[in-house]
Formats: structure tokens, C-alpha cells, sequence
């Protein structure tokens, strides 16, 4: 009973497998005759594409009737077979249907289905594989407790969720997809395609159990070979992560609960007097009348119109936040949102197809969800929203309880009792229904049943709100989804929920964080000195120092909790905050490239150390500190009390962010002495940083002179790239409104290209550089030929005062 038996079940293959023109199409007959579930597909279809020469598509259908697929676009498959594929796959019939991928070049098998347990039948589709290893990282969205998953049977369910983070619990995103690393060090990744209520089991076979409820088996093989090219494969297939608008880099604040306009203008002002840089303001859904999308509370937020323009003339921005289910209830007739919906049927229906489903949230009354698989809902969305702007004019739309969250099970009516509501397979998901927090099942979308799409909710909600928040604001927007899918990278940033502030939570987030940049949502976060629960000192204090480099860097604190924001400690907390801040500022040009590049070409952000030193097994478990791209690595303090942190470095030269002093322990672990107030950083021999003075926020820091951090590598060199634009311009790479440079060091010489707009570069000016790992003083220093004076400590060479316009050749 504990496992199926290949000869008595699953398919078998009929006759051989037909070549394509760019691939294999198979044909399978069910030979079980007794099911688990019912309804078992009786002839399946296995298509089998070689997309590129490093992407293999395996998709089995049903051979006669439509099922729900995915809308996704899975970008960039070749027009022709690809000539050299890194992949072979081999199908048998020993006993029953199952297939291998393999490496060619090291002939690793990355899948190997003979584990059995085939199984297609209507609600209820296996897959189990072999894997060729226990190192694997990804499934979400769930609160991993470590990075590298153990394979002692872990289970996790993806149903989005309304649910804080807890351990096995299923969260607010679906992202079942997976990187594994070879014994070579060479690594694969691979997508399980479907939105429908899911999980995987982790077996010690190795082995990868996947089971849905729906759809069709859709897998895509990502074969790297190089971790971070795994990563570019896949957010390439399913869409670059979005360009942010610059200011959105800077730090941001929120609460739930300030209660007032007053308490807003009173955190600010204690920000802003004792000179913590912030970026970005938000209101949570305390701002709104009763909690209504589309309306502000003219009592307790009397003059927020005016407050939000007066934080924009200082370079602040306002972001707001909106909440699917619109109120049905109108008692004065002021309120027309609903009304319009309803007008235009933009909103789920019950299984009719016609009444509009009711669920109860944040308003008063019942309240609609709106379909966003209906592109009449766009229309009405954004007409919503460019309306509401011109009372709030507001900067980015945060969107919030996108599972779709709902407080009764179902509807108001609960659900009907059918195949769909009640499925005979319920997967490891947390609630005794699927209806749980959400809608039944059954209810109707335009792209389907909720049973299909439930998991495409925030998706679907993203891609419109990206469109309406850039017709409402005219520039780059800025759009922060709690519930993400596969591909949400493109539209939105995401913060990782309702965590507690506690230290738990503080460490659970660097999993987090490098768990959403595999999955193409690099923009992420989590709420800095914790959402549930008073925050203590000691644990704010080092979660400013671990958030300050979070992509997405923002307090925020739930309803009824102590005041946390950075200033809101006294004095000494606010110069530490400050000054951790101001090393992020510093560093923004940089992670701003480093965006550039996931736009571009698909790369995560922040990583992992072992994405970066492949071949240092080392390196394959360490998930207490990360990198910001190759060049940057940080060792957060993570425990109470503790004041230096036992930190990995890899063989490499490691040159201290604070003082350019080279630690000198390489393939090591050693230990850094990191009292209150600091995060070691370091930065990695062979790389160039570009950097630039910090300021109280984005609009001022934008106007200072640039810097560089040239850290040498063993051999003397050193090189690294810069993107710069206006900040918060659409399209600035289509249109060419931008710049771009790539910096060179070797034997003592710096040397620069440019490229892009000239207007850009001549706005630029270059400030400083400090060159670490000098092997001896040098006699001089010039820069485009003029001599300038400079220091040396610590083997590092500091030239400050530069001044040189960027426009044109730089050279050091
Ligand atoms: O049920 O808008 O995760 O960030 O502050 C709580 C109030 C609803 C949940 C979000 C949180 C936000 C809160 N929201």
C-alpha cells in the first residue's frame, strides 16, 4: 500500500516515440485498472520540446479532451531545434511508461520517472521522480527553516494563503519551481507549470513526489549549467523582474494603525529631524473611510491630499494600499466603485455565471471580488484608480489580501457541495476545505474556475495594477503584491507577510529573500522589526542593520503594536539606523545595476554564497548570510545578544566594506566582531562597485558625485558595470534614455566604456574611488591624466575630490 507497483501501475507506452520537428510526441495507454481517485485519463499525450539549447519542455496532456493550462507566455523557445543541446532524454517501457534527463556532457540523470506512480486522472495528477541529488533549494511560498531542503520527507503545499508565516504552513504565493545542484557542482532547474492547488513531497531516495489537482503535467528542465544561469533561463522563460522607479530603492515606512494623519506627520518629522534617510511613506488601510478602496477618511485624515504633496515637494513618495473585495454596501450612494463593477460584471460570479460571489473583509458589508482575468476589470480598474489619484496622488500601489483573502470560508453562503468545492484529494495545504480564508472552488472567472485559477489571483491583479498605476502616475511604477505566481517578477515586488517580531522571523527572512530571487521577484522584503507582536530594542536595532539591505526595505508594523520606526528609540538608535541607511544610499548605484540586470538578462539579486562559489561544498548550506550579486557579501548578526558573527568566506580575497582592511581568511570561517549598530560587509577581490553619496533620500543622493570601490582581485584586476537613468522614466532602455558603463582594472590601470544618452552621462560626476588590495603605495594617482592626491591605509588607496564628468573616457 506504500507505493505503486511499475507493472500493475501507470501508462504504458504505445508503440515508439514519434520525432517532431523539434522533439518526441508520445502516446500512452493507462494500464492500472484500479484507481486511487476516479476518473482516471484513460490515453495520455507527452509532448516533449527541446526549446533551447538549455531548456527542455515535458508536457503530458489529455490525448482527447481540453484541460486548463496556464496562460503563462513561456518566453524565448528557438525557431529551430536547437543544434547542441545540453540535455538528452530517454523514454522505456520497463515495466511501465518512464522517462530520464540527462546531462550529456556528465551524463548525470537530472529526472528519472522509474520511481513510478504515473498517475493522470481528473482531480488528481502524480509525477514522482528521482533527483540526482539531496541539494536542492526553491518550492514556495513557504517559510523554509533552512535553505538546502533535507529530504527527510518535507512536504509543502502551494495554495495561496492568507496565513503569517509558519513553519509547513502553505503562504501567500505559489512558485513551484526548483534549483538542484549535481555532485559536479553543475546545477538544473526545473518548473512545474500549474496553478491548482498542489504540493511536492521530498523523499530520501532522492526523490521529488508531485501531486495537483487539476491541469496538466507541464514541466520545464532548466539545465544552467552555472546556478545563476539556471536563474537566467527561468525568469528569462517566465518574464524579466520589472525595472523599479530608483526612489523606490531608498527606505521605506509603514504601519498598520498610525490612526491619524497627525501620528504620520509626527513619525516623519522625528525621521526626518534626526536625518534617517527615507524614501517612501505608506497608507495602510487606516487611511481609507471604513476601509473602502477609492475613498480616505476625511476625519482622521483630514488633509492627506495636501500632507502627500507636501512629502513629494521634500522628495518623499506616498504609496497606498488597496484590497481586492469591494464593498457592496452604499447606504449614502457615495460610493460608486461597486456600482460600476457591477454595471460593467467585473466581479467573480457564483457557479451561475451571474451573481456576483460575496465575501466579507476589511469594509463594512458584503463584498465583491473583482475578476482580473476580465479585461473589462482592467478598464475598471484603472479608471478607479487614475480617479483616486487625483484626490491621493499617490506614487506606487500596494496590493494587499490578493490570495484572495476572504473572513468566511467560501462566501457568505458558504458553498455548495460538488467535485470541485470538495475535491477527493485535498493537498498538504493548511484548512479543512479549499474554500478555507478564500472563495469556493466553484465560483466563476473569466479565465475559469476558482478552482483552477485561485493561485493566478494576485498574478492576474498585479499585471493589471502595474497598467493602472502607470496611467495613473505617468512614470515607472511601482506596484508590492502579498500574493505572487510564477512570472509576478515582471509586474511586482513582494514583502514576505505578516511575520512577528521576534528573532526567528529576523533569520527565517534571508531564506526568504533568497528563495523569491530564484523565483524572478527580486524585489523583496520582509517587514523590518517584525509585523505581529511588540518589537524589543536589541532585535529592531539588527533588523535595521539586516533590512538596510533588503531589496525591498521597509518597517512596517501591525495594528496596535509599540512604534518601531528608527526613530522612534531615542537618539542612539536613530544615529545607528542613520548610519546603516546611509551605507545602503551609498551602495544603491550598484544594486540599481544589479537590477538593470535582472531586468535584462533574468540574474537574481541577492544570492546565496553558493550560487556564486560553485565548486565549495561549503558553501551549499550556508543560509545566514548573502551576497548582493557577485561582488557584496553580508554576514547579519541573527541572535539575541550576540556581538560578532562566525561568518564563511570563500577562497577569495575579502576586503572589509568599512575600512578596506583585507581579512585574509579564505575557505574559512572566521569570526567578525559586530557590535550593535554594525553588519559586516565585504567586498570580493576582482569586482568594481560603483557607489555615490548618500542623502536624506533618493532625489537628493541622485544629485551627488558617484564613487567607485575598486577591489583588487589575486592578479591586480577588477571589473564591474554601471546603469544609470533618470529614475523614474518609462521605458528608459527601450528609449535609450539611459547610460551604461563597464569598468576594467588591471596592472594599475582603470580604464571605462560608456555608452547611451550623452545628456545622461554629462549630468554625472565621479567623486571618489577607494582601490583595495594595492600591493605597495603607489607614487602617484591620475585620473584622465591630472595628477590628484590621495591616501593610503590598509592597503587601500583613497582619491577623494575628483570631480570629472562622466561624459566620455575615464580613466584611472
Ligand atoms: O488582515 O492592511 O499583510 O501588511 O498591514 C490584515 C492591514 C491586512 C495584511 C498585510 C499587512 C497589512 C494589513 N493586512
Amino acid at each position: 500500500m506504500c507505493y505503486f507497483q511499475n507493472d500493475q501501475y501507470g501508462y504504458s507506452m504505445q508503440g515508439t516515440p514519434v520525432a517532431t520537428y523539434n522533439g518526441y510526441r508520445v502516446t500512452l495507454n493507462r494500464i492500472h485498472t484500479s484507481t486511487l481517485f476516479g476518473d482516471d485519463v484513460d490515453t495520455v499525450t507527452l509532448d516533449v520540446t527541446f526549446d533551447t539549447q538549455s531548456r527542455i519542455h515535458i508536457k503530458f496532456y489529455d490525448s482527447s479532451e481540453d484541460r486548463f493550462e496556464v496562460p503563462l507566455t513561456i518566453n524565448g523557445a528557438d525557431p529551430s531545434p536547437p543544434s547542441n543541446p545540453l540535455y538528452d532524454i530517454q523514454f522505456f517501457n520497463d515495466p511501465s511508461f518512464y522517462f530520464k534527463v540527462i546531462r550529456q556532457s556528465t551524463g548525470a540523470v537530472l529526472l528519472d520517472t522509474s520511481l513510478g506512480g504515473l498517475t493522470f486522472s481528473n482531480q488528481f495528477l502524480q509525477i514522482a521522480t528521482r533527483v540526482p541529488t539531496k541539494t536542492m533549494y526553491g518550492f514556495g511560498e513557504q517559510e523554509h527553516q533552512t535553505l538546502a531542503h533535507t529530504f527527510e520527507w518535507e512536504s509543502f503545499g502551494m495554495y495561496a494563503r492568507d496565513q503569517p508565516p509558519d513553519p509547513g504552513a502553505n503562504l501567500y504565493g505559489t512558485h513551484p519551481f526548483y534549483v538542484s545542484v549535481e555532485d559536479d557542482g553543475k546545477s538544473h532547474g526545473v518548473l512545474f507549470l500549474n496553478s491548482n492547488a498542489q504540493d511536492v513531497t521530498l523523499t530520501p531516495a532522492p526523490g521529488v513526489v508531485y501531486r495537483t489537482i487539476g491541469g496538466v503535467l507541464d514541466m520545464y528542465v532548466f539545465l544552467g549549467p552555472e546556478p545563476n544561469s539556471v536563474i537566467e533561463q527561468y525568469n528569462t522563460a517566465i518574464g524579466t523582474p520589472f525595472m523599479p522607479p530608483y526612489w523606490s530603492l531608498g527606505f521605506q515606512l509603514c504601519r498598520y494603525g498610525y490612526g491619524s494623519l497627525d501620528v504620520v506627520k509626527a513619525t516623519v518629522a522625528r525621521m526626518d529631524a534626526y536625518d534617517i534617510p527615507m524614501d517612501v511613506q505608506y497608507g495602510d488601510i487606516d487611511y481609507m473611510d471604513e476601509r473602502r478602496d477609492f475613498t480616505y477618511d476625511h476625519t482622521n485624515y483630514a488633509g492627506l491630499p495636501d500632507y502627500v504633496k507636501q512629502l513629494q515637494s521634500g522628495g518623499k513618495h506616498y504609496i497606498i494600499i488597496l484590497d481586492p473585495c469591494i464593498t457592496e454596501d452604499d447606504p449614502a450612494g457615495t460610493y460608486p466603485p461597486y456600482d460600476i463593477g457591477a454595471s460593467m460584471n467585473v466581479f467573480v460570479t457564483e457557479s451561475d455565471g451571474v451573481t456576483p460571489a460575496s465575501g466579507r473583509v476589511w469594509p463594512p458589508g458584503q463584498c465583491a471580488f473583482p475578476d482580473y482575468t476580465n479585461p473589462d476589470t482592467e478598464t475598471w480598474w484603472t479608471d478607479q484608480c487614475v480617479d483616486f489619484h487625483k484626490t491621493i496622488n499617490f506614487d506606487g500601489l500596494w496590493i494587499d489580501m490578493n490570495e484572495p483573502a476572504n473572513f468566511v470560508a467560501g462566501s457568505t453562503s458558504g458553498c455548495a457541495t460538488n467535485a470541485l468545492n470538495n475535491p477527493p484529494y485535498k493537498p498538504k495545504i493548511w484548512g479543512d476545505i479549499l474554500a478555507d480564508k478564500t472563495m469556493c472552488p466553484d465560483h466563476l472567472h473569466k479565465l475559469g474556475n476558482h478552482y483552477d485559477v485561485h493561485n493566478l489571483y494576485g498574478w492576474s491583479q498585479s499585471n493589471v495594477t502595474i497598467l493602472s498605476a502607470t496611467a495613473a502616475t505617468g512614470k515607472r511604477p511601482f506596484v508590492v503584491s502579498r500574493s505572487t505566481y510564477v512570472g509576478s517578477g515582471q509586474w511586482a515586488a513582494h514583502w514576505l507577510g505578516d511575520n512577528n517580531s521576534d528573532w526567528h522571523d529576523l533569520k527565517m527572512s534571508v531564506i526568504g529573500m533568497l528563495e523569491f530571487n530564484m523565483f524572478g521577484i527580486p524585489y523583496v522584503g520582509a517587514d523590518i522589526c517584525g509585523f505581529n507582536g511588540d518589537a524589543q530594542e536589541e532585535l529592531c536595532d539588527r533588523w535595521m542593520e539586516l533590512g538596510a539591505f533588503y531589496p525591498f526595505s521597509r518597517n512596517h508594523n501591525g495594528l496596535g503594536y509599540k512604534e518601531q520606526d528608527p526613530a522612534a528609540w531615542g537618539d542612539a538608535f536613530a544615529a545607528r539606523s542613520r548610519a546603516v541607511l546611509r551605507t545602503r544610499y551609498t551602495l544603491l548605484p550598484y544594486l540599481y545595476e544589479l537590477f538593470y540586470t535582472a531586468h535584462t538578462a533574468g540574474t537574481g539579486i541577492v544570492r546565496p554564497l553558493s550560487f556564486e562559489f560553485i565548486n565549495d561544498v561549503n558553501t551549499i548550506t550556508i543560509d545566514e548570510q548573502f551576497m548582493w550579486g557577485p561582488a557584496l557579501l553580508f554576514s547579519p548578526v541573527l541572535y539575541q545578544g550576540e556581538t560578532s558573527v562566525s561568518a564563511y568566506f570563500p577562497d577569495a580575497r575579502w576586503y572589509d566594506y568599512a575600512n578596506g582592511v583585507e581579512l585574509g581568511t579564505r575557505g574559512n570561517v572566521a569570526s567578525i566582531s559586530a557590535p550593535i549598530g554594525t553588519i559586516p560587509i565585504h567586498v570580493r577581490g576582482g569586482y568594481v562597485i560603483p557607489t555615490q553619496e548618500p542623502a536624506s533620500n533618493t532625489e537628493l543622493s541622485r544629485k551627488n558625485p558617484f564613487g567607485l570601490i575598486i577591489a583588487l582581485d589575486d592578479s591586480g584586476s577588477a571589473v564591474g558595470q554601471m546603469y544609470w537613468d533618470q529614475g523614474d522614466t518609462l521605458n528608459p532602455i527601450l528609449s535609450g534614455q539611459h547610460a551604461l558603463f563597464t569598468f576594467s582594472a588591471q596592472n594599475n590601470k582603470l580604464t571605462t566604456s560608456a555608452s547611451g544618452s550623452s545628456s545622461i552621462m554629462s549630468s554625472m560626476t565621479m567623486g571618489s574611488l577607494r582601490i583595495m588590495g594595492v600591493s605597495s603605495s603607489p607614487q602617484s594617482v591620475t585620473v584622465n591624466g591630472v595628477s590628484k592626491s590621495f591616501t593610503v591605509s590598509n592597503s587601500q588607496v583613497t582619491v577623494s575630490n575628483i570631480n570629472v564628468v562622466m561624459s566620455g573616457s575615464f580613466e584611472v
